[in-house]
């Protein structure tokens, strides 16, 4: 390697490392949210995808805005998606749903309403019947 291209390398390397350090501090506040904070979620629901079904926990999925929830999902066969839509169509978040793993996420809903859930990952057919409408109430308190 020549001298010119050593110096080229090397300034590669301090920018890399530069955008790194720059990107994935904890200042950045969505950074701290996104890989430093580990929220303890105020409730955990358990969701299960098989045969081209979303089978919800027994309980109604009611959040209150502000506070972190987990949804955690398994898949008995294929992969599916678990998608939170608002009311107007945009989704909110989605997950691939792998099967023989628990896929958890966590999230903290801002607006209160009822929120979609939808498979977002074709598995066949039967894809666009898996739509649970209004399945998340968030309300303020
Ligand atoms: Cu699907």
């Amino acid at each position: 390697m020549e001298k010119k291209e050593l110096k080229w390398f090397i300034a590669l390397i301090v920018i890399a490392l530069a955008f790194n350090i720059i990107t994935l501090t904890p200042l950045i506040p969505w950074q701290s949210w996104l890989l430093w904070n580990r929220p303890e979620p105020d409730k955990s629901f358990s969701i299960t995808f098989e045969n081209n079904e979303i089978i919800l926990p027994e309980t109604e999925l009611q959040i209150q805005t502000e506070k972190y929830v987990e949804f955690s999902a398994v898949s008995k066969d294929v992969t599916y998606g678990l998608g939170v839509f608002r009311e107007d169509g945009t989704m909110v978040f989605q997950m691939q749903v792998l099967p023989a793993r628990e896929n958890k996420f966590v999230w903290k809903f801002d607006e209160p309403g009822f929120y979609t859930i939808r498979s977002t990952e074709y598995s066949g057919p039967k894809h666009p019947d898996m739509v649970i409408k209004n399945a998340i109430k968030v309300s303020t308190q």
